[in-house]
């Protein structure tokens, strides 16, 4: 089915995120038919102007694209699967999260099979500020990407459906890295009084900084080489024993810090003397 302008879109799954997704289509002016297993969460959509289907298979057949967004990768299969059929001929866009072998398995449903990740909590929904990743069909991401940008922004990884989920867990592995630095962080200052938004500039600050040496350190793992430009493996080494020691004489717990300690140790006992801290990379890849 081709795009119109505006174009009908169905939204299934009326979570905290479906509820967002439905309300950013129907706002921008898309017919959007909604569905989800406890019908109660509709109720304020239907107040803006989406209709609540009676079925599935009525959300499913009301609208040439179909976006999914349900807990996990096995509600989508338990709710779709009996529907399958349903699907010729449309494009289905599954927004829930999971991993990049579920978006393959789900890929294999329909030729028109669009993967998405959605960076952005559902306050964000409708801004450029929400970062949406998408990979599948390029055909039916083209042909439906005017409506998937009412979300957000979107970017198109390519053709393996499985690339928007794994751009979306290595991203988040960065938020959790980032996030659990300044929360140790916090908790080492606020041992000496210090209230964690005092803490939180110089943390913003100093991420600000770190940015400039993923890029620098993204084009040594590209081009396979570890020229220590900045600081080596050992000066880290030796500041990085400095936090797991502030940690335990805090009474911090001292996991996080020697995690990095053990990591940044493996790295030189495999020959990375004298490297970058780019050179953990091979301890990534399970080859230190
Ligand atoms: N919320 C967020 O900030 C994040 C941002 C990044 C992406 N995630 C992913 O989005 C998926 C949905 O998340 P959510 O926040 O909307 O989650 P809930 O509010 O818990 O809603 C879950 C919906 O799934 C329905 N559901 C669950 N199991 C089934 C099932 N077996 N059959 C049919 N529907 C099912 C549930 O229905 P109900 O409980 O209301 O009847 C909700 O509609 C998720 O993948 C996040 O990782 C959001």
């Amino acid at each position: 089915m081709n795009e119109t302008p505006n174009g009908s879109v169905t939204v299934i799954g009326l979570g905290l995120m479906g509820q967002a997704l439905a309300a950013a289509f129907a706002g921008a002016g898309h017919p959007t038919t909604v569905w989800n297993r406890t019908p109660g969460k509709a109720d304020d959509l239907i107040a803006r102007g989406a209709v609540l289907a009676s079925s599935v298979d009525d959300a499913v057949r009301a609208s040439a694209l179909v976006v999914v967004c349900l807990s996990d990768a096995d509600a989508v299969r338990d709710t779709l699967g009996p529907h399958r059929a349903a699907l010729a001929g449309r494009t289905l866009v599954n927004l829930t999260s999971g991993t990049s072998g579920e978006a393959r398995e789900l890929a294999a449903w329909t030729a028109d099979y669009v993967d998405g990740a959605i960076m952005a909590v559902p306050g964000l929904i409708g801004t450029p500020e929400a970062f949406l990743l998408f990979s599948g069909s390029q055909e039916a991401f083209d042909r439906h990407r005017d409506s998937l940008g009412r979300l957000g922004t979107a970017t198109f990884f390519g053709t393996d459906p499985g690339l928007a989920s794994l751009y979306d867990v290595a991203l988040l592995g960065v938020m959790w890295g980032m996030l659990n630095s300044f929360l140790h962080g916090a908790a080492l200052l606020g041992e000496a009084g210090v209230d964690a938004a005092a803490f939180a500039p110089f943390a913003n600050q100093w991420a600000a900084s770190v940015t400039g040496f993923i890029s620098e350190y993204a084009g040594q793992i590209d081009k396979g080489g570890f020229p220590a430009d900045d600081a080596t493996l050992e000066t880290h080494l030796a500041t990085m024993k400095y936090l797991v020691r502030e940690s335990a004489a805090a009474g911090v717990d001292t996991e996080w810090p020697a995690r990095i300690q053990a990591l940044t140790e493996r790295a030189i006992e495999a020959g990375h003397t004298g490297g970058s801290y780019a050179a953990l990379i091979e301890v990534f890849r399970g080859r230190a």
